[in-house]
């Protein structure tokens, strides 16, 4: 049989890309705390079971977010510095809720996005959209 040149093992392909995948469990204290629970996986950083902690993620990462206080009592949503939401569990709408690079996905009490370059450089803070108490800063940093 004649060789047609491709192979699945082809030594042409290009370096893959380095992939940052991490998942981060929150639950609350009441109504004036998130906390993480859990982080799972790369890119990801947070002070475990400390009131509404700084959580630093990686830019380029995907990430999902499990929410476990639930995404109908505590809507988690991402904000600028203007306060201005960016995307989360919340009803209203976000900046980012319909960018294609973001890929935003929402399962049960889950949320997956990718943190975009655009993303990053908007993203402030996490803030549970009833309790304006619950809430942290999101910090980014470069791979
Ligand atoms: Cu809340």
């Amino acid at each position: 049989m004649a060789c047609t040149g491709n192979s699945d093992a082809n030594s042409d392909d290009p370096e893959p890309e380095i992939v940052i995948e991490g998942s981060i469990t929150m639950d609350n204290n009441g109504a004036s705390e998130y906390v993480v629970t859990a982080i799972t996986g790369d890119g990801a950083e947070a002070s475990i079971n400390s009131p509404n902690p700084e959580i630093t993620l990686v830019i380029g990462g995907r990430y999902t977010f499990i929410n476990n206080s639930g995404a109908s009592s505590h809507p988690l949503d991402f904000r600028n510095e203007d306060r201005t939401k960016l995307l989360g569990q919340s009803r209203s709408s976000g900046f980012f809720d319909d960018d294609p690079d973001a890929e935003i996905i929402f399962e049960e009490d889950t949320i997956t996005f990718t943190l975009t370059e655009q993303l990053a450089s908007e993203l402030f803070d996490y803030v549970c959209s009833f309790h304006p108490g619950m809430n942290g800063s999101v910090s980014v940093i470069q791979n």
